[in-house]
This record gives C-alpha cells, sequence and structure tokens, in this order.
C-alpha cells in the first residue's frame, strides 16, 4: 500500500498548494492482445499475475484488469473471451491488493466482483446501478460515443463544464442509488481532441471542487507524445516508450490539483515523482 507523504509548501510563487496527502496510483493491467501500450504482453495468465505483483511491489494501491482495448477504434471483444481473459488474473490477485475491473459489460462486472475485484471502473459510466446492486466502489468515466468513433470530431461548446455536469449527475445518481464509493474521471483522450485534454488537465480544480474523489488516466497517451515530440524532436507521437517522462509529469501535477488517484503503466516512477514534489 502506498505510504502517504503530506505538501509541505504553504505557497509556491504566491499560489496556495493544497495541503494533502500524495494520491493512489492504480497500475495498469490489461490482459489483452491489443491494448495500445501493452497489448500482448500479459495476455497469458501467469505473466499477468507476475506483472500484477510487479505493480504491487511498486506501491500500487489498486490493480485494475482489464480485458478488452478500449483505445480509439478498438473492436468491442464477447463477454465469454473477456471473463476467460480476467477471472483467473482477479482471483489471483484479490488477495494481495485491491482490484477493479476495467470493463462496460455487467456479465464482467459482476463475475469479477464474485472473484474478488472491489471496484467498477466502468468507462461507459452506465454501469452505477451494478455497482449499487453488488456493494462495491464504482469509477464513472465519462466518453463521447464508444471507442470504435469517439475520436472522429469531438465537438464540445464548454468541454470542462460538460464534462463535470455528467459527471456530477453520474455521481448523484449512484450515490441515490447507494453506491458508498463513488469516483469521477473525466476519460482523458476518450472523444476528445489534444485540446480537450489538456483544457481539462488545465482545469482539473473544477472537478476537484465538485467534492467528488477524481481519479485520472493519463498514462502512455497518444497527446503526451504530441506535446512532447512537438517541443523537441525527441518523442513520436506512436512509440509509447517516449511518453513516460509526459505522463509522470502529468500525474504529479494532477496530484497537486488534489486529484485522489491516477491510473498508471508506471507506477514506480509515478510515486517517486510525486513524493519528490511532496
Ligand atoms: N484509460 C484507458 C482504459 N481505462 N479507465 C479509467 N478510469 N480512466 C482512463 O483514462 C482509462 C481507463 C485506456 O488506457 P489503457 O488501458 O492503457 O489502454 P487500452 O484501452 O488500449 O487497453
Amino acid at each position: 500500500m502506498t505510504e502517504n507523504y503530506r505538501w509541505s509548501a504553504p505557497c509556491v510563487a504566491g499560489r496556495t498548494v493544497r495541503f494533502r496527502d500524495v494520491g493512489a496510483v492504480m497500475g495498469v493491467l490489461n490482459v489483452t492482445p491489443d491494448s495500445f501500450s501493452d497489448g500482448g504482453l500479459f495476455l497469458d495468465h501467469p505473466a499477468a499475475l507476475e506483472h500484477g505483483r510487479w505493480l504491487i511491489s511498486q506501491g500500487a494501491s489498486v490493480v485494475d484488469v482489464g480485458g478488452e482495448s478500449t483505445r480509439p477504434g478498438a473492436d468491442p471483444v464477447g463477454v465469454e473471451e473477456e471473463l476467460e481473459r480476467v477471472l483467473p488474473v482477479v482471483e489471483g490477485l484479490a488477495d494481495e491488493v485491491r482490484v477493479s475491473i476495467d470493463t462496460r459489460h455487467e456479465e464482467v462486472a459482476r463475475a469479477a466482483v464474485a472473484a474478488g475485484a472491489s471496484i467498477l471502473n466502468d468507462v461507459s459510466a452506465g454501469l452505477g446501478p451494478v455497482a449499487a446492486d453488488l456493494g462495491v466502489a464504482w469509477v464513472a468515466m465519462h466518453m463521447l460515443g464508444d471507442p470504435r468513433t469517439m475520436q472522429e470530431q469531438p465537438h464540445y461548446d464548454d468541454v470542462v463544464a460538460e464534462v463535470r455536469d455528467f459527471l456530477v449527475e453520474k455521481a448523484e445518481e449512484a450515490g441515490s442509488a447507494g453506491v458508498k464509493e463513488v469516483w469521477i474521471d473525466p476519460g482523458i483522450g476518450f472523444g476528445k481532441t489534444t485540446e480537450h485534454n489538456l483544457s481539462i488537465l488545465a482545469n482539473l480544480d473544477v472537478l476537484v471542487d465538485t467534492g467528488w474523489p477524481v481519479v485520472i488516466g493519463v498514462s502512455r497517451k497518444r497527446f503526451v507524445g504530441e506535446v512532447t515530440g512537438a517541443s523537441d524532436g525527441s518523442a513520436t507521437l506512436t512509440d509509447v516508450g517516449d511518453r513516460q517522462e509526459g505522463s509522470v509529469a502529468l500525474a504529479t501535477w494532477a496530484y497537486a490539483q488534489g486529484v485522489d488517484m491516477v491510473r498508471a503503466h508506471d507506477v514506480g516512477a509515478t510515486l517517486d515523482a510525486a513524493r519528490v514534489v511532496a
């Protein structure tokens, strides 16, 4: 489990810094052949379990097990296939760490909770009633459309306000339905241009100020390579290995804004950076 650190500086350059614990890291474990950064690496169960234990050893508070890629353009996976991918991994890790199940499908959510998961990480934001029924935590994420089409010219009049209003409505509904632990997530990269992503990241306080705990996922996403590649030419848009430093920097920014949990592939690097800032 993550140690807690406190921000020690009352102000930086005249701006108030929140006194808060360094947030948690949700480590990413994709049991898929086609995830954009780690697809195929952990498709066999022993490799997935080994990687899950590595994430725990690095300090992950939660391990997020997913059996379906939701990268832009990804094809959906059949429920049977998804279950076959994730269940042995959830079962194998649930005694060692808090496990979330990254799924859009009710059947997978129910089976994963029976196998030991205690958070539904729901990029569809449609499983609130299922979380209420199961008595588990729920991450409601914002997405425009679905993964196959979401990056086809996404449009917002005011991306920050629209994402916030959507998430608050979902969180309130879930709270009223009896979900005790609701997280909100703006869904970086899910139906959003680079400009939309950066607007949300520049205004994370708007989400934090709703009072709902915030989780975000920026890790290794395309826009990170786009920003760093544009500035010094050392990173490419396609090579995810070039995106670690930018992802870690954004995680520390997010924690400083009051975000409680960051979903990340590089757990140790994320926590080290956050500790140094703290
Ligand atoms: N991003 C991805 C998947 N699940 N869940 C939440 N709550 N927030 C996110 O930003 C988020 C998420 C996409 O990243 P990844 O799992 O690395 O890739 P893929 O969808 O290709 O498996």
